[in-house]
């Protein structure tokens, strides 16, 4: 009997252990992230928010809404308009900035459309917007629930620049910031800035320099990921409110970039929110990255440091001798490849609503 009693007692220990592990991991499992999402819609913002809108896996606390693609009038009435079409008027939309920190504003209908939403129209719906400044919104989510909401901005970065210099006390509160802007290979605006760096880069290098988890998703990501003619026939297949609106923006982007003599659209915004959902979607490096802020050609450049190391070099005389190599603490993960066709599987299938 002793014997016996004996031996089972480790055997029932490990059960309970294991079945305490469980209760304990199985709600932080299944518990969906909390996010907010900072957005100038935009076309590619509208795949995105569908996309965030769409994923169990995210719970969406907040859209605040920045001016970028267009105007933060005409952003806040499109984040409006999309909430109420999705039923969402649970979800608060906060207006924020009005303008970039230090320079004009440069919209981009030229590309999304007079209307921000490639000329596709919805109706005015039923959704309010908040009464809170979108900076105060981001201070008072992230107090509210420290360590679990993450930061997903997929626009000019002011409105979380904004944030950041009015309570600088978030940074260790934030569980990561996961942001669409930049690039380590060149731009798209012009040879070296991506848009959503090159629209106000003093905010982008205080976001970058704050010292929280930064997840950087640039176009390394984006245009590797192609939606092409094949993806947008998938979502053309099915019908609803949601997925006829998204088709309407997708073929507007598909179309548009095949004047362009591009084969797809590429997937910008959404893959912020992709990643949010599946970080094995992307391959990442730590680096550390600074936003070029002065450079005659380079200005909003995201200068990625490969290597995390500068040379120490001392002045000697009349010149400079390096005289050693010190190295630098990464302040990035940055993107540098995607599974694309399984990014673009997900964005079909969740805009279908499965
Ligand atoms: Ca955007």
């Amino acid at each position: 009997m002793t014997t016996t009693r004996h031996a089972s007692r480790p055997g029932f220990r490990t059960l309970t252990a294991v079945f305490s592990f469980l209760l304990l991991a199985l709600p932080a499992w299944a518990a969906p992230k909390k996010i907010i999402f900072d957005t100038d819609p935009g076309t590619d913002d509208a795949m995105a928010l569908i996309l965030a809108l769409n994923s169990p896996e995210l719970d969406l606390r907040a859209i605040t809404v920045v001016p970028g693609n267009v105007t933060a009038q005409m952003g806040l009435e499109n984040a409006l308009k999309m909430v109420s079409l999705a039923n969402r008027c649970d979800i608060p939309v906060a207006a924020g900035a009005q303008h970039p920190l230090f320079q004009k504003l440069v919209t981009a209908e030229f590309w999304h459309g007079k209307n921000g939403l490639g000329d596709v129209e919805l109706p005015t719906g039923k959704c309010k917007v908040d009464s809170r400044y979108a900076a105060d919104l981001i201070i008072q989510l992230i107090h509210e629930s420290p360590h679990e909401i993450t930061l997903v901005p997929v626009g000019p970065l002011t409105n979380i620049a904004l944030a950041l210099e009015k309570d600088p006390s978030i940074v260790p509160l934030v569980k990561e910031v996961v942001l669409m802007g930049g690039s380590i290979s060149g731009g798209n605006v012009n040879a070296a800035a991506e848009a959503n760096i090159y629209n106000d880069p003093e905010a982008a290098q205080i976001v970058f320099q704050a010292g929280w988890p930064l997840t950087m998703v640039g176009l390394e990501v984006g245009d590797k990921a192609l939606l092409t003619q094949k993806y947008l026939d998938q979502i053309g297949q099915t019908h609803g409110p949601i997925n006829d609106f998204m088709y309407a923006v997708v073929k507007h982007l598909v179309d548009l970039s095949a004047r362009f003599g591009s084969l797809g659209t590429p997937m910008y915004d959404p893959s912020a929110v992709a990643v949010a959902v599946d970080s094995s979607l992307v391959k990442t490096k730590d680096m550390h990255v600074d936003v070029e802020t002065r450079g005659e050609f380079t200005r909003g450049e995201t200068v990625a440091n490969r290597h995390n190391a500068v040379e120490r070099n001392v002045l000697r005389g009349d010149h400079y001798v390096i005289e050693g190599v010190e190295s630098v603490k990464p302040n990035a993960k940055v993107c540098v490849d995607v599974d694309a066709d399984r990014f673009l599987q997900m964005f079909v299938s969740r805009v279908k609503g499965k």
